[in-house]
């Protein structure tokens, strides 16, 4: 891998740091309690990586979990909350530093961060740091994964056959099919649909593919118009019934692994790189995008 990008050789340590990540999680003691009411926030993929986490948590009976773009965070006093969780990469941007300036001192905050050495460690009550996964390539693919997989194994879940599955995955021949195909609709359900969210925005990053996504349920309220032959329907975790025979009238190609959706997502990190290098575009500095965004402060009056 001499002259492999540093999308490539990032998503190719996902097993190693899932399985670091992993053994923090389960330690840590500075992520909310169960029974806490808990705000979720991020911006890109690491507010899909907060939807994923809220559906986790909630839908294990761990307490109300809502999760929030930054920039569209309602945290107000009357809504309860007992705690907020960050996440961010870079700890520089805008809106989630707005967001933890805003709530400092009335509601608790522990920010998962890929640099400690920012802005956001200062802002934050608690911090836990992953420099582990910090990356170079501008487009996310393992800080995502291993905040999640440290979230997944604080509410208590067994990751081994996660990483097991990604590895497997980062094995696997790619299917040609998914590198030309003309457009990607991405679903899932509960914790998955967040996946599907960030697949999507994958693809998208890396290689400027035209793709979409929604809640599985959703896909037959319209979106299904999209579908057809040299399409792909992927869906995250288990198909709702008779989606797949829906898709497959449509003539696009449906997708379903029984794997752990999180090794999924990497074989969309996969299929998103061999489509940069298909259309000659470098991942590791997508078009119009930055490590992180940054705002300026607005001018005193
Ligand atoms: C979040 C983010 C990335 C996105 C883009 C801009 O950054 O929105 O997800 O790919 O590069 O920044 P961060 O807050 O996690 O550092």
């Amino acid at each position: 891998m001499n002259d492999a990008s540093y999308m490539e050789q990032e998503l190719h340590s996902q097993p190693g740091t899932w399985q670091e990540a992993a053994r923090i999680g389960a330690a840590v003691g500075s992520l909310p309690a169960a029974g806490q009411r808990v705000a979720v926030i991020g911006c890109g993929t690491s507010w899909f990586m907060a939807q994923s986490y809220a559906a986790l948590r909630e839908g294990a009976g761990l307490g109300v979990t809502d999760p929030f773009a930054a920039s569209e965070a309602f945290l107000g006093g009357d809504r309860g909350y007992d705690a907020v969780v960050a996440i961010t990469r870079s700890g520089t941007t805008t809106e989630v530093l707005r967001v933890l300036d805003a709530v400092k001192g009335r509601i608790p905050t522990v920010t998962i961060i890929g640099d400690p050495e920012t802005p956001a460690t200062a802002l934050s009550d608690e911090t836990i740091a992953l420099p582990f996964a910090d990356e170079k390539s501008v487009v996310q693919t393992r800080f995502a994964t291993t905040a999640l997989t440290l979230l997944r194994a604080h509410l208590g879940e067994d990751v081994s056959q996660a990483v097991a599955d990604a590895r497997e995955v980062l094995a696997a021949p790619l299917d040609k099919e998914w590198v030309d195909a003309e457009q990607f609709s991405f679903l899932g359900t509960g914790w998955t649909f967040g996946l599907a969210n960030e697949a999507a925005l994958k693809m998208r990053e890396a290689s400027q593919s035209w793709t979409e996504s929604y809640p599985a349920m959703e896909y037959r309220h319209g979106p299904i118009a999209i579908a057809a032959p040299g399409r792909v329907t992927w869906l995250f975790g288990r198909a709702p019934e008779g989606l797949e025979a829906d898709v497959v009238r449509t003539g696009a190609r449906f997708v379903c692994h029984a794997r752990d959706p999180l090794a999924d997502l990497v074989l969309v990190q996969r299929v998103a790189l061999e489509r940069a290098r298909a259309r000659g575009l470098d991942p590791d500095n997508p078009r119009s995008l930055t490590r992180s965004v940054m705002l300026e402060a607005p001018a005193a009056s």
